[in-house]
């Protein structure tokens, strides 16, 4: 049972909420995790027992590709057995809800979003789904299927690569704009299940706080403190997967299952 403290806090993030009228939510691995998904940085540094460095980065891809296409193809197998939670519901009925004056902005690569019926998702890393072609650079979207160990390009034979933003790549500058636009302009923002520590993503947060006067009302979700708490003006701590449907419910808005 929640605390006296965090029912309060509940109550002043739906009361928040009840008088947005633009709403953006940052998401991060742990919207993920009551689905079963493995979070970025719960282990020690180490990503299903790999360094960053061998399997997120362009340099690791060029040195091993072998080794990365293990790693992603490990990933697409787990998540066809993976399907979204509530808290992941909960945010496409919000967007339901708010229509085109709600921005979803996600760091996962899982789709799970898109799963649940979100339909705006703007994907800052990528979707694990989808290949691009390292010669032609054609993008694809190939669902979970297993793709073998060095994928190759139908169109040009060239090696596929996942079609996911690695540590030292550029986000795809039309989906960072647009992230940033929406953060600029709303009243409330909630980040969901980060350690906000990733740039230029955790960077949407203070531009939520500080575009505008008064900035975002800024909502953390979250099992405990991150680095963005010093910027939330309310902390709801506990599972994402919880919170958000109590909030929703507390909105009065109806959560379908798609
Ligand atoms: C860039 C794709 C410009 C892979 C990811 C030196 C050189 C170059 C760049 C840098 C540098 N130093 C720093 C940088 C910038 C770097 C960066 O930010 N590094 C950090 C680590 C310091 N950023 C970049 O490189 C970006 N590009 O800057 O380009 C550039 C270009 C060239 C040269 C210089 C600069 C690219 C960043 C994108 C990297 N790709 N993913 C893949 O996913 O396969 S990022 C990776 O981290 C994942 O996408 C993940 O989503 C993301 C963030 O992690 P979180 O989602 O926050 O996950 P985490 O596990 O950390 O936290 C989970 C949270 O959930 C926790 O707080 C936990 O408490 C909470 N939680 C758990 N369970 C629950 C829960 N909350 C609620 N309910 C629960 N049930
Ligand atoms: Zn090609």
């Amino acid at each position: 049972m929640p605390s006296m403290e965090s029912q309060v806090e509940i109550e002043r993030a739906a009361a928040a909420l009840a008088g947005a009228e633009r709403v953006v939510v940052l998401t991060g691995a742990g919207v993920s995790a009551e689905s079963g998904v493995p979070t970025f940085r719960a282990s020690d540094g180490l990503w299903e027992g790999h360094r960053i460095e061998d399997v997120a980065t362009p340099y690791g891809f060029a040195s091993n590709p072998r080794l990365v296409w293990q790693f992603y193809n490990g990933r697409r197998a787990n998540l066809q057995n993976v399907t979204p939670n509530p808290g992941h519901h909960a945010l496409a009925a919000m967007e339901r809800h708010w229509r085109d004056r709600f921005a979803l902005a996600t760091q996962n690569v899982d789709g799970l979003h898109r799963r649940a019926g979100s339909e705006r998702v703007l994907e800052l890393h990528g979707n694990i789904q989808r290949t691009r072609c390292t010669g032609c650079a054609q993008v694809e979207d190939r669902g979970l299927e297993p793709l073998g160990e060095l994928p190759q390009c139908p169109r040009c034979g060239a090696m596929l690569r996942p079609d996911i933003v690695w540590f030292h790549e550029m986000l795809p500058d039309d989906i960072l704009w647009e992230a940033q636009q929406a953060a600029s302009e709303c009243d409330v923002f909630l980040v969901v299940g980060t350690s906000a520590v990733v740039y230029p993503a955790a960077g949407l947060i203070p531009l939520a706080k500080q575009t505008r006067t008064p900035g975002a009302t800024v909502i953390e979700i979250n099992l405990n403190a991150t680095e963005a708490s010093h910027l939330a003006d309310i902390g709801l701590y506990g599972p994402s997967g919880v919170i958000l449907p109590l909030l929703v419910q507390k909105l009065g808005i109806k959560v379908e299952h798609a």
